[in-house]
């Protein structure tokens, strides 16, 4: 991608640290183009046809990741045919560019594959709290959000990768200053005042 017309930004942050609900934000703020990484992978896991159904569906329970090139697949064409369609929507030209990759890279080489094949993020936006806040919220919309991993059991084995696999991702972008932290602990609203200011400066 032309990296003069693409910015994007990475959101990454614990299972449950609230992503999804800071990006739907961002995108009203913003007119970011929020791609969420287990989305797109939830709608490929469904896709009549798809090779990577099964795959897809163990993961996703198991906690564990799926081999990058998929979802680096998923995302490249999401990114393309959103900007494909910023041509033809009106409304959205000025912000065709911008993306938000919402739950992505949580593993080195996915991160290295993306560097390489796709672009490089400007930024990374990490969500933080503790394990108890993020517990509670995964439960409470497990009750009605359908989610196949909204388990007890499915949130403890997405907390160990989360931390053996996902932190050090967040490391390697804090070395290189690359990683804006905000706490997601406070209400939702809070939260995305301080996300809010925090873009703001990055797009600034
Ligand atoms: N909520 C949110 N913010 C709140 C607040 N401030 N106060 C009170 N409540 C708040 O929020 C979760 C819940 O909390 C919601 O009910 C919300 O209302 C409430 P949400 O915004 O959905 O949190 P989010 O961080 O997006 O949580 P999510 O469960 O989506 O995070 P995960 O990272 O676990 O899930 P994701 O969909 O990204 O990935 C799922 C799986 O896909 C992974 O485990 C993995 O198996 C696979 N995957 C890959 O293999 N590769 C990838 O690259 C990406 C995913
Ligand atoms: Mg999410």
């Amino acid at each position: 991608f032309d990296h003069t017309k693409v910015t994007v930004l990475f959101v990454l942050g614990g299972p449950g640290a609230g992503k999804g609900t800071q990006c739907a934000n961002l995108v009203s703020d913003f007119g970011f183009c929020h791609l969420s990484a287990g989305d797109l992978l939830r709608a490929e896991q469904h896709r009549e046809g798809s090779q990577f159904g099964e795959l897809i569906q163990t993961c996703i329970k198991e906690g564990t990741i799926v081999p990058m090139e998929v979802t680096v697949k998923l995302l490249e064409n999401a990114m393309r045919a959103a900007l494909q369609e910023g041509r033809t929507r009106e409304g959205w030209a000025e912000g065709r560019g911008r993306f938000l990759i919402d739950g992505f890279p949580r593993k080195m080489d996915q991160a290295m594959k993306f560097d390489d094949d796709v672009c490089q993020a400007s930024m990374v936006l990490f969500f933080s709290t503790t394990e108890e806040v993020m517990l509670e919220r995964l439960l409470e919309r497990g009750k009605t959000s359908g989610r196949e991993d909204d388990n007890v059991e499915s949130i403890k084995k997405r907390f160990t990768t989360y931390k053996e696999t996902t932190m050090p991702v967040i490391k390697h972008y804090e070395a290189l200053g690359k990683v804006a932290e905000i706490d997601s602990s406070p209400s939702v609203e809070e939260v995305h005042l301080k996300a809010k200011a925090v873009v703001e400066k990055i797009l600034a």
